[in-house]
């Protein structure tokens, strides 16, 4: 198979590369990372001359560019099946979609009030102009999740699935935005998720780009 190339923003910043960088790295699909700084006068130059929506993540895979990071989730389960990236069973498959699909299109209080800001911990939060809203209904669904699918492992629909990688961004806005109130189902499956090595690993790359911009 040809190499798969996945091109990302800031990882302090950029919510939507968390999602395909976290869904290949925890499944163990070997790609070459490249980078683009989103925050620099030629960042918008260099977005339009790469990207096919002037936007990343994008992924490069056989001649073809695939934007959007639920699209490349869904291509990713279309080249590795035996990864079984969305769950076996066919009703807890489309539970799945649909939480992916509902981050994927909704939450906007949330993403817009709360940026990610991936390193930091316990920032004072306003909870104001829907976020709560917003936070409260994650928290129905993960709780919803963990109590329907624990037996098959800690992960939202037991094994790890794009539904994890998806909402990984809102994992690591409910570190930032801290503390929250959230139910122990939920509060246990964001500090699972957040001690993942490779979660950590996307955090000690974050710093490194930090360090590197001083
Ligand atoms: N729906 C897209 C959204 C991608 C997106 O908004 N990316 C932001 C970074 S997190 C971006 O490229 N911003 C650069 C800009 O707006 O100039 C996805 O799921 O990948």
């Amino acid at each position: 198979m040809s190499d798969l190339t996945l091109t990302i923003g800031d990882k302090n910043l950029s919510s939507w590369s968390l999602r395909p960088w976290f869904l290949m790295t925890q499944a163990g699909i070997p790609f070459t990372e490249e980078n683009i700084k989103l925050d620099r006068p030629t960042s918008r130059k260099e977005l339009s001359e790469k990207s096919p929506s002037g936007l990343v993540p994008f992924l490069t895979h056989d001649g073809v560019q695939i934007w959007d990071s639920l699209a490349i989730a869904e291509y990713l389960n279309d080249l590795f099946p035996e990864k079984k990236l969305w769950p076996e069973d066919r009703q807890a498959r489309a539970m799945a979609r649909a939480i992916a699909s509902e981050m994927h299109s909704g939450y906007s209080a949330l993403r817009t009030v709360w940026p990610m800001m991936f390193l930091r911990e316990g920032l004072a939060h306003t909870t104001s102009g829907g976020v709560q809203k917003d936070v409260d209904r994650i928290n129905e669904l993960w709780t919803m999740c963990r109590k329907a699918y624990r037996k098959d492992g800690d992960f939202l629909f037991g094994q790890f699935s794009i539904a994890d990688a998806m909402y990984a961004p809102v994992v690591s806005r409910f570190v930032t935005y801290g503390p929250l109130s959230l139910s122990p189902e939920a509060s246990a499956y964001r500090d699972m998720i957040i001690a993942l090595p490779s979660m950590k690993k996307w955090g000690e790359g974050a710093k490194a780009e930090l360090a590197a911009a001083d």
